[in-house]
């Protein structure tokens, strides 16, 4: 096991509304042997294998879902473990092959069915005065997960300044398309640009988050700069990052995971211990950072204030 000291220093804080204080946090441990094997299909990797008893953690979610007091995954690990195949398909890619995107200046392009559609730079959609953070667990689809503090706006809040017709039932989310600056772009593992999509009610819940930071800076390269969304309850997949467009739209969007392998990847994904992935058990997770698996939770434990979107519906169905 590999100790390791953050080099501003120990800081025991808990609190986590000062920014700074991010910077100078606490001592951290650096699990050993956390790197995932030879991914050999572009479907997301295997399942993380650790064995051991499961640690099960308990919830300590305010009750709006928006702060979990779990734990936070060190912001060393965060961003040196990513998913983000424009730039490789190895979890430590994405940093190491990122260092010479430019995710400013940015815009964003709001389509489709509203009222007042338009292109935006990044500082007006998400304007510094209106930024929140959030502390979530992330659960991939791999049978990884981690506790990651967000900055952002809730993106029901952005989707309703362009007055969303009544015809926009769903939402369209891509990728920036940039070979030159991204070179898992230059190989077809996935169809560029990355894509993804959610149902409106499900882009209009509160806990659906558009973040342009995390761990009180902006977001590094290899996590999404400078836009992505962050959506608790589903798989990470869902997550897309380096946004350019939104559009609101009356047909299911297509989405890039569910476009590759469509019996693995559904349009829903949301965590859900009793539908297996069928390479694996979806019934735990690995924690980044500790050793023994623990249970996951229907939602990712945000079953309370998301299960309702779903009322009625065959979930093994529309996974
Ligand atoms: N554009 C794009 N967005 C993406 C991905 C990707 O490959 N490309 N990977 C997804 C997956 S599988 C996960 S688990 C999360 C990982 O986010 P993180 O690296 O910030 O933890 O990003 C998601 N968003
Ligand atoms: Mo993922």
């Amino acid at each position: 096991m590999l100790i390791r000291r953050n080099r501003l220093g120990e800081s025991p804080e808990r609190e986590v509304t000062d920014p700074a204080l991010y910077l100078r946090r606490r001592e951290f441990v650096v699990g050993a042997g956390l790197a995932a094997g030879a991914l050999l299909l572009p479907g997301c990797g295997r399942a993380g294998d650790q064995g051991g008893p499961a640690a099960a953690a308990k919830s300590t979610d305010s009750p709006d879902g928006f702060r979990t007091s779990e734990e936070e995954t060190p912001f060393e690990k965060a961003t040196a473990y990513n998913n983000f195949y424009e730039f490789g398909t190895d979890k430590e890619d994405p940093k190491e092959n990122s260092g010479s995107f430019v995710p400013k200046p940015w815009s964003v392009a709001i389509e489709g069915e509203v009222a007042k559609p338009g292109t935006l730079a990044l500082e007006e959609l998400v304007p510094a005065a209106a930024i929140q953070e959030r502390i979530y667990r992330m659960r991939c689809v791999e049978a990884w997960s981690m506790v990651i503090p967000w900055r952002g706006i809730p993106l029901a809040d952005v989707l309703k300044r362009f007055e969303p017709s009544s015809r926009a039932k769903y939402v369209s989310f891509r990728s920036v398309l940039r070979p030159e600056q991204m070179p898992g772009q230059r190989r077809n593992v996935l169809e560029w640009p990355y894509r993804e999509g959610l149902r409106i009610d499900e882009a209009m819940h509160p806990l659906a988050l558009l973040a342009s930071g995390m761990y009180g800076r902006d977001l590094p390269n290899q996590n999404g700069a400078p836009l992505r969304l962050v959506l608790p309850w589903k798989y990470g997949f869902k997550g897309i990052k380096s946004i350019v467009s939104i559009r609101l739209q009356e047909t299911q969007p297509e989405t890039t995971w569910s476009m590759a392998a469509p019996d693995e990847y559904g349009f829903y994904a949301n965590v859900n211990p009793a539908v297996d992935h069928p390479r694996w058990s979806q019934a735990r997770e690995r924690r980044i950072g500790e050793f023994a698996k623990r249970p996951t939770l229907p939602f990712n434990g945000y079953g309370e204030q998301v299960a309702s979107l779903y009322a009625g519906m065959d979930l093994r169905k529309n996974f």
